[in-house]
Formats: C-alpha cells, structure tokens, sequence
C-alpha cells in the first residue's frame, strides 16, 4: 500500500513515498535522443540560466547533457493499481517493527543533543523527528539509489502518460536541484535519492532544501547523507514542520469513538484530515472523544483509516496532525510516523543513560584541583571557559561541566587523556567547538616547568 496522495499534489511535500515502497525497475527498449540533443532541453537549460543568474548556460547544459532517461523512475510515478485495499495495520506492522525501532533508537541516541536542540528552537518533539527519518529511510538504510539529476530529468522531459503531468513540478525540482549544488559547491552528478528525487535522511525534494533546510550544525554545508550525524536532517525537518504550523506542546491526536449513526460519521468524515470541528461539535454528532480531547480548545479532524475487510481505525487529529501530512499527504504515513516515533521513544527511555565522565581524585584521595591545559601549552583558571560559555554555574570538574553541557542538551564527551593516568581528561562540545583538556594542578605545574 502506498501513501495516498504525496507529492504528486503537492508541491510543498518533501517526499513522496518512503523509500522503501519502491519495486524493482523494469526495463523498456524504446530508443530515445539523449538528454543533450533534446531541443526542449536545451531551451530549458537557457531559460533557467537567464532566470537565475549564479547559473550560467553552459555548465546548466553540460549538468542536463549527461542525464540519463531512468524507465524505472517513469513506471514508480504512475499510481497503484484501482482496487487495492488500504490496510492500516498492515503498514503500520511494516513500519513499526523490532529492528527499525532499534534502528531509531541508535540514531536518537547518536543525535541526541540536536534533537534537544531542534524541541527547543521549533517546538517539535523528538520522536516526531526520529518517527518520520525511521518511516522515510529506516535512518539512513535506504535513501533511494537512483541519481537525482537523472529521475528529475526523466520527470521533467518524459513524465509518463496515462496520469495527471506533474512534469512542471519536476521541472521545478530540477533547476533547483542546479541551483542547490551550485551553491553548495557540490557535484550535481553525485547526488542520489528517490525516483522522485527526494535526497537523504529527511528525503527532501530539492525545492524543500532550499527553501526549509537548515544547516544546523553551522559547518558551511547542508548534509543529509550521514545518520550519525543528522544534525541537519533533524533541524530541517523541524524547520519545515513549523513552517506548516507545526505548534509547540500540542498533541497530534485524541482517541475517540465514531459516532454509531452513519449520517453523522459521514458529516464528520467530509473536510477529512482537515481540523473543523470543536470538540463540542464532534460530541454533538456523537462522537465520544477521550478526557484530554473534550479539553481540547482549537479545531479537530475525525480521521479514519482502512484495515482491509476489518472495521475502520479513528483518531482524532489536531493541526499538528495535520502538519504532519504537509510532509508526506497521508494519514497513514502520519500515524506511522508518530507510532514509531512513540515505540523507539520508549525503547531510548529504558536504557541506561549515557555514560558519564571519569571522576578523578588526587592521589590522596581528595578531589583533585583542576585547571584549563591547552592541548600543547601551559594551565589557565578555569574561568577561561566562561568566554565560550557566558552563563556557567561555577564549574568544579569535567564531571560536573560536561553534566551542565548535558542538561542543557549538548552532547558532551569526556575521557582520560591518553597518558595521563587520570590526570588530565579530554572534554569535546562539539555543538559549541569546546574541545579541550582538564588537568589537575600538579599536572599542569610540571607541563609548565614549575
Ligand atoms: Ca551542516
């Protein structure tokens, strides 16, 4: 079962199917001109060159010149077949299943500061984040292998017949596309995603890359390729998700009980997922939501999902519900995004916490007096350390200042540094490029000749 409607409606949408839904190309013997003797290429090539002036012409059309027609990608954008049955359950047990949630649970483990990080500038939690990068990619286990340039430039110029053309959409996909690699100084040949050209762990389309991708870890580059390092796919992934309304502290669904009579469910299933009525309206009609939904001050959507030959499954979605399929538009993707986002949140709560820092004592059994040690020079006060981190309580040790870096959200390591038996330890924020060594006193009087 596919999503229903995804990004062939939607030009926002930053990706269509997850990843995994893709079947096996199929090959066709149809001869056709490369992409470099098309004439219709060509004159795109130059009507985007005069559009956007960091591109010039000729590099536009030796990008195009060597994009391949993909047969695949033009078979993967036609609809399921009439008839086929949508089963809730089964895709949910498609999703949410033992080795993704461990999956999940290494990738929030891995990103935990960034997702901290990601909560606290746009509101959206966690396991939202962590729930659609598990549904899109199994973190970061398939991202899609075809060349984007080549499925874009398939869409663009041979959009099958036979469904509505999204070919201008396509089109749009693959200048910016251009314009992002250019940017970023990258080789637009190399990039690889979906036949539908949506790129790495969020599995955004090029136009949701330039408009809603952050590079949040502030190296200079948007990098979607790595799980361990997800920083920008989880900030841009917040990103976008605010930008859809997505708002801070609001559940995604409520429970509820479909109203018996069936004129009345009908009413209520009209707007679909779009939040339009109050909790007393819904009640009116005879719905029976859960105590913390009847609490519920906005607008709701009585949403329903198929189970095969089985009755219908119903929540009761809110707007953040609905920001949820701004990124993929299907509520069965939502519901699996924020059950397997619930199951790896569960998981990653039931594990030991991170290991901390080594404690170090002086040899006498009292703790040990710790100054700053540049990696290769002499000992400063501790207070060094208020210039990069303004608003420190005072700090006692590297246990104590990596706990302060923690519970603000960064990721913080700390280890003996090789050598020192004990007496120095390395410490690493990378968040804040804190990377320095604590050395006791005595440490720090013998590096310095005294
Ligand atoms: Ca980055």
């Amino acid at each position: 079962m596919r999503p229903a409607l995804c990004l062939l409606l939607s030009i926002a949408a930053s990706a269509c199917l997850p990843a995994q839904a893709q079947s096996a190309p199929r090959a066709v013997g149809a001869e056709r001109l490369p992409y470099s003797q098309r004439e219709e290429v060509q004159r795109f090539a130059e009507g985007l060159a005069a559009r956007r002036p960091g591109l010039d012409a000729a590099w536009v059309r030796e990008q195009l010149g060597q994009a391949r027609y993909v047969p695949a990608a033009a078979q993967l954008i036609m609809p399921p077949p009439v008839g086929t049955a949508k089963n809730w359950a089964a895709y949910r047990a498609r999703f949410v299943e033992r080795e993704r949630i461990a999956a999940g649970a290494a990738f929030w483990r891995a990103n935990q500061s960034w997702l901290n990080l990601a909560e606290a500038r746009w509101g959206v939690p966690a396991e939202i984040i962590v729930g659609i990068v598990g549904v899109e990619t199994f973190y970061g286990r398939v991202m899609g292998n075809f060349r984007a340039i080549d499925a874009l430039a398939t869409l663009s110029f041979d959009f099958p017949t036979g469904r509505s053309d999204r070919s201008p959409f396509f089109r749009e996909q693959l200048e910016e596309l251009l314009v992002w690699t250019r940017r970023e100084g990258s080789d637009p040949q190399t990039v690889r995603g979906s036949f539908a050209g949506a790129v790495g762990l969020p599995q955004f389309m090029p136009g949701s890359i330039n408009r809603y991708a952050v590079d949040f870890d502030n190296n200079g580059h948007i990098d979607f390729m790595k799980p361990a390092q997800g920083a920008d796919a989880i900030g841009s992934i917040a990103r976008y998700l605010a930008a859809f309304g997505w708002q801070p502290g609001l559940p995604t669904h409520y429970r509820v009980t479909p109203p018996a009579a069936l004129a009345d469910r009908a009413v209520l299933l009209v707007p679909d997922i779009v939040p339009s009525f109050s909790a007393a309206q819904l009640a009116e009609r005879g719905a029976e939501l859960s105590a913390e939904g009847r609490e519920h001050r906005g607008l709701l959507a009585l949403v329903e999902v198929h189970n095969g030959g089985a009755s219908p499954s119903y929540v009761a979605g809110t707007s953040n519900f609905y920001a949820l399929t701004r990124y993929n538009w299907s509520s069965y993707y939502a519901l699996a995004v924020i059950d397997l986002g619930n199951e790896v949140a569960k998981v990653v709560a039931s594990l030991p916490a991170a290991a901390g820092p080594p404690t170090v004592t002086s040899p006498g059994g009292a703790p040990a007096s710790w100054r700053l040690m540049a990696r290769h020079g002499a000992c400063d006060e501790l207070d060094a350390l208020r210039v990069k981190v303004a608003d420190l309580a005072a700090i006692g040790d590297p246990q104590d200042f990596v706990q302060q870096m923690r519970d603000r959200g960064h990721e913080a390591s700390a280890e003996v540094f090789p050598g020192t038996e004990g007496r120095a330890v390395s410490v690493k924020v990378p968040v804040l490029e804190i990377d320095l060594v604590f050395a006791t006193r005595g440490l720090c009087e013998k590096a310095s000749g005294h």
